[in-house]
């Protein structure tokens, strides 16, 4: 079997969107068993649930523009065309990590494909977003840059002066709040006094409130792509706020069991993926035919692990490369 390339480029149609999704589906199901089996190096938080927002804002970005999110960002590197090998090599601290296997989970970049890193320190990577928008600005090209964040990012100082900023200098930058509903343990709603964490402030900059059905792949698409026209368009940021739901807990070590029962039977019955396959239906798919997608896939995840876990850790001497940007380690002040 080739390797595996993952999601990557424009999608053609809504059977292939489904099978975007349930591509990254099965790798972040995968890469939970390996958790559980002790082969992941550190924490993994996994976007099991999330993926429409992941393939629906990839699918309408330019292989040029950029993107940038969280330590939640396995799904959004993949949606850009990370390697899914290099990406769960990394997960797994193993030498063809698309990082050499010596970031982790918390810390998967892909610049060749547009994907600026996940950040582990909430909203640090805003004003990181601003700066990819501004050197954009200042090099005269229309790229434009997506920073994916959560709900629980929305009362770290970051968000306000990142969003300020990019709305004084009308910049191309598209923030994405994917509204899980939790931050870490807590539900939102204990720490925000507004019903929308993002789109509740977005007055405040001078920019539409904009709520978006996240589980939804075509809306996802059409607010983004909105947005996108108009910030490469030079009509300055958007602030999109996507309702979702994180389907398992915090991180993969967590049970995620102080989540109402009530409540994530509601949000499973929302999940994307079912969303989507309904969808196929109604408009004829036979339900073999999306059968066939799933279990593809999963075969596929599981060559691949079968193929990652073959592979060893990277060699001690790479410890000392890749350190600073000319890929020495020799500090230099
Ligand atoms: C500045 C900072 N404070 C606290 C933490 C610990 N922490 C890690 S994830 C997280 C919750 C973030 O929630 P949200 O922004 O909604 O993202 P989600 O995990 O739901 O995708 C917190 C508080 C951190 N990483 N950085
Ligand atoms: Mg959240």
């Amino acid at each position: 079997m080739e390797p595996s390339t993952g999601p990557g480029s424009a999608p053609s149609d809504a059977m292939d969107l489904f099978e975007r999704m349930v591509f990254v589906r099965q790798f972040l199901e995968r890469v939970d068993v390996l958790y559980r089996q002790g082969a992941v190096h550190g924490p993994a938080h996994l976007g099991l649930g999330q993926e429409a927002i992941a393939i629906g804002v990839a699918s309408v970005l330019r292989p040029d523009d950029r993107s940038i999110g969280t330590y939640r960002g396995h799904a959004h590197a993949l949606a850009r065309g990370a390697p899914a090998d290099a990406v769960l090599a990394e997960l797994l601290g193993r030498e063809g990590g698309i990082c050499g296997g010596k970031g982790g989970s918390m810390h998967v970049t892909d610049v060749d494909h547009g994907w600026y890193g996940s950040y582990a320190i909430v909203g640090a990577h805003l004003p990181v977003a601003v700066g990819l928008a501004w050197a954009s600005r200042i090099r005269h090209t229309d790229e434009v840059t997506v920073c994916f964040f959560g709900d629980g990012t929305v009362n770290i100082g970051a968000f306000h002066e990142a969003v300020n900023l990019a709305a004084v200098w009308r910049l191309p930058v598209v923030f994405v709040c994917e509204n899980n509903q939790y931050m870490e343990y807590t539900p939102i709603s204990a720490v925000i006094p507004t019903q929308r964490p993002a789109a509740d402030k977005a007055s405040a900059y001078g920019l539409p409130a904009v709520v978006v059905d996240g589980n939804d792949v075509d809306a996802v698409r059409e607010v983004t792509a909105e947005a996108v026209a108009r910030a490469r368009g030079g009509g300055g940021p958007a602030l999109l706020e996507m309702d979702t739901y994180r389907l398992k807990g915090h991180s993969a070590a967590d049970a995620g069991a102080y989540r109402p029962a009530a409540e994530v039977e509601a949000w499973q019955r929302r999940d994307p993926l079912l969303r989507q396959r309904e969808a196929l239906v109604r408009a004829g798919a036979a339900e073999a035919d999306l059968d066939a997608v799933v279990d593809r896939a999963r075969a596929e995840l599981s060559a691949l692990a079968d193929r990652v876990l073959a592979t060893g850790p990277p060699p001690a001497a790479t410890a000392w490369t890749d350190v600073w940007s000319d890929g020495s380690s020799r500090w230099r002040s």
